[in-house]
């Protein structure tokens, strides 16, 4: 799939080979008729937390396989992918309150140490597998993240997490899923935001993007200026709220620290999709100069709303299945 008209976003869509099977859908029907902050049904979008599909606070020393694949992989211009070397569960401390988080480092141009990066050479091999990618001789301009094993549908995602505290690098969540055929699901928290890195206040500015088809007709981006340094250093929450049309009216809703920030409509997706955590080196995100800078997350968590579960419980990335590249 050639996507050179618009280069600036999708990080996955150079990614032709499905990461899953389609699978069937597990709905969990829930009692959505019973609003407890809304006995009488006068509020039209009144919304109940329920079930919590997913949760990971990165209390134990290293990442949890069951739950995450470490990311190796690498799509896009001008950059070396992301590699699992860059990413390890550590503990620090927060306002001195010691926590586990998952550190995801980013190397800049300057960067001269053991990580080597690696590029996409052969795609008919699946995401993640190591055959798929030709390690190079520089580490400079790579990122670390990670992807659910399972795919969830529409709820609440929410990550606390330190963002890179400098241009360089997008600090990232968002899903993905691109079964054959017309189906596509992707909604994005990018950081910075595409097209702002380079402007002296780019780290006031989110980009919040929701796609139905890896287009641009397909897609919404905006640029949301938060009013503040969201890469001051500090832990902030980031949450998009997925209504797909059976938790609620077919919408996005993006929060920053319980703000909400703004909301889409046109282009809501409604398969469920893996999640994707971390850092890469966009080629848009700003100069590189630098040797290494790092994001902290916290937590993870994903949590039904209205009580309506449109997990895919247990259906497995096929990726995962195969063991990291040796170094
Ligand atoms: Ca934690």
């Amino acid at each position: 799939m050639q996507l050179s008209s618009s280069p600036l976003r999708r990080p996955m869509t150079a990614a032709v080979t499905p990461l899953l099977a389609a699978g069937t859908v597990v709905f969990t029907p829930g009692d959505s008729a019973v609003r407890t902050d809304d006995p009488a049904g006068t509020r039209e979008q009144a919304t109940t937390e329920g079930q919590v599909l997913f949760f990971d606070d990165f209390d134990g020393s290293e990442i949890d396989t069951d739950k995450w694949v470490p990311g190796l992989h690498h799509w896009g211009r001008d950059n070396n992918g992301v590699v699992p070397e860059n990413l390890s569960v550590q503990t620090i401390s927060d306002n001195g309150q010691d926590i586990g988080v998952l550190v995801a480092q980013a190397n800049g141009d300057q960067y001269d140490g053991p990580v080597r990066g690696i590029r996409s050479t052969d795609a008919s091999y699946e995401v993640g597998d190591p055959r798929r990618y030709t390690r190079q001789d520089t580490g400079a301009r790579t990122g670390g993240l990670v992807w659910t094993k399972e795919r969830f549908g529409a709820g609440r995602y929410e990550v606390r997490m330190k963002t890179l505290p400098r241009p360089g690098g997008c600090s990232c969540i968002w899903n993905y899923y691109q079964p054959d055929g017309d189906d596509y699901t992707e909604i994005d928290i990018e950081l910075p935001a595409a097209g702002r890195a380079d402007g002296a206040d780019w780290s006031r500015w989110a980009g919040f993007n929701s796609y139905v088809a890896p287009n641009d007709a397909g897609a919404t981006y905006e640029d949301v200026d938060l009013g503040f340094d969201n890469h001051d250093g500090e832990f902030h929450t980031y949450r998009w709220d997925w209504y797909d049309g059976v938790n609620g009216s077919r919408r996005i809703e993006f929060y920053v620290d319980g703000v909400l920030r703004t909301t889409q409509t046109e282009t809501v997706p409604t398969s469920p999709a893996q999640l994707w955590v971390g850092n890469w080196a966009a080629p848009w995100s700003g100069a590189f100069d630098y040797a290494t800078q790092y994001q902290y997350i916290d937590w993870v968590k994903i949590t039904t709303l209205n009580d309506e579960n449109t997990c895919v419980a247990g259906e497995t990335d096929t990726a995962s299945t195969f063991p990291l590249e040796e170094t």
